[in-house]
């Protein structure tokens, strides 16, 4: 049974913890719509399938399929991997699904942000987002948790934690007139110690560059324990991800965590950069009301965006060039897990990667 709570995660004393804590399980949503994954989601469907098997060894793991979808993902995925039928609009559980929150004495609870598609009317992604609004109460209730709806549009990818009271975030994304216009910075930072538990935010500026959500800070940076931030790297000054990246390792050099820790930040070269090829253009459905792909844009591309499982952290192989430095740099940050690389350019292609497309329910 769920119920809706009137309070918050703070005053009932819940907090969001670090990717890096132990999970119970991973969600995910089968890839579908034809006008953000080509070729009628077949490569992309592939992609998120290796996902879900390379974290199904670390974690339980449930896919989320349509009706439509529901009996080629059950054939497709392994008998361990739990396939749930549900309505969505698209596949990036990290921002329409829920964030759980736990209180540290077995008590495990969700919170259901306000979801908008990346920007709602004033440039969102996609219209409508309904299904998608409604992911996160879907999955609070199959997994029997109380709810605190969130008054703020918020995505999971806005926001990483290092569990001890520290949240990471952009400018670019949560101060954007795009999202909460009628909230000022004071405002948001109140509703994120609320609804996470933090207690201090550390705001880098902009995220990586041309990121369509309007920069979440997945990926750009991400905890790797606290104390401890992995951040999205180029040394071509031609770049505009140069200065991006500068600029987010200057605020995090000077900043101090909720626990009054200097922040240690280690860079990760960025893949390419990337571009969308006129082959993979043209396998994507123009649709009126969604964002329309063009050969040649950049895609926005980091092996920052990874997730974190309990044993293993799983990484998008992006650019042969980068791909075995990156693995390497990740191993020696995670010395205890496993670091397994899977092909992700189609992900990449539909605006996201790994990290935005799960999202972990922690253990208690
Ligand atoms: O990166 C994400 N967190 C979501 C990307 C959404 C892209 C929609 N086309």
């Amino acid at each position: 049974m769920s119920r809706t709570l009137s309070t918050t995660p703070r005053a009932d004393g819940y907090r969001m913890p670090g990717e890096f804590e132990p999970h119970d399980e991973t969600w995910m949503i089968w890839p579908e719509r034809t006008d953000n994954w080509r070729l009628g989601a077949k490569p992309a469907q592939a992609e998120f399938a290796a996902v879900a098997e390379t974290i199904a060894v670390s974690e339980r793991t449930t896919m989320v399929a349509s009706k439509e979808q529901w009996r080629h993902a059950r054939d497709t995925l392994s008998p361990e991997i739990r396939v749930i039928e549900m309505s969505t609009n698209d596949s990036w559980i990290r921002d329409s699904g829920p964030t759980f929150v736990i209180d540290g004495r077995g008590g495990r609870r969700a919170v259901d942000w306000m979801f908008t598609a990346w920007g709602g009317l004033r440039g969102g992604l996609y219209f409508p987002w309904d299904q998608d609004e409604l992911v996160a109460r879907k999955v609070i209730d199959v997994e029997g948790v109380d709810r605190y709806r969130a008054p703020i549009v918020l995505e999971g990818g806005s926001i990483h934690v290092d569990g001890q009271g520290t949240l990471l975030t952009t400018e670019e994304c949560l101060l954007n007139p795009n999202r909460n216009p009628d909230l000022s910075r004071e405002d948001i930072e109140g509703f994120l110690y609320e609804y996470t538990g933090a207690t201090t935010v550390i705001w880098l500026g902009r995220g990586v560059y041309g990121d369509e959500t309007s920069g979440h800070v997945d990926n750009l940076a991400s905890f790797v324990r606290p104390g401890v931030v992995a951040l999205t790297w180029t040394e071509d000054r031609h770049d505009p991800q140069y200065e991006i990246s500068r600029d987010a390792r200057r605020r995090l050099e000077t900043a101090r965590d909720a626990r009054g820790r200097a922040i240690e930040v280690v860079t990760i070269p960025s893949p390419g950069p990337l571009y969308l090829t006129k082959e993979e253009a043209w396998g994507i459905d123009e649709v009126e009301g969604t964002k329309p792909r063009t050969p040649g844009d950049r895609l926005a591309a980091s092996y920052v965006n990874y997730y974190t499982g309990t044993t293993r952290i799983v990484f998008p192989l992006l650019d042969e060039r980068t791909d075995d430095e990156a693995q390497a740099i990740l191993q020696r940050l995670y010395p205890h897990r496993e670091v397994v690389g899977v092909p992700a350019r189609e992900i990449l292609l539909g605006g996201g990667n790994i990290h935005c497309i799960t999202q972990q329910v922690p253990a208690v």
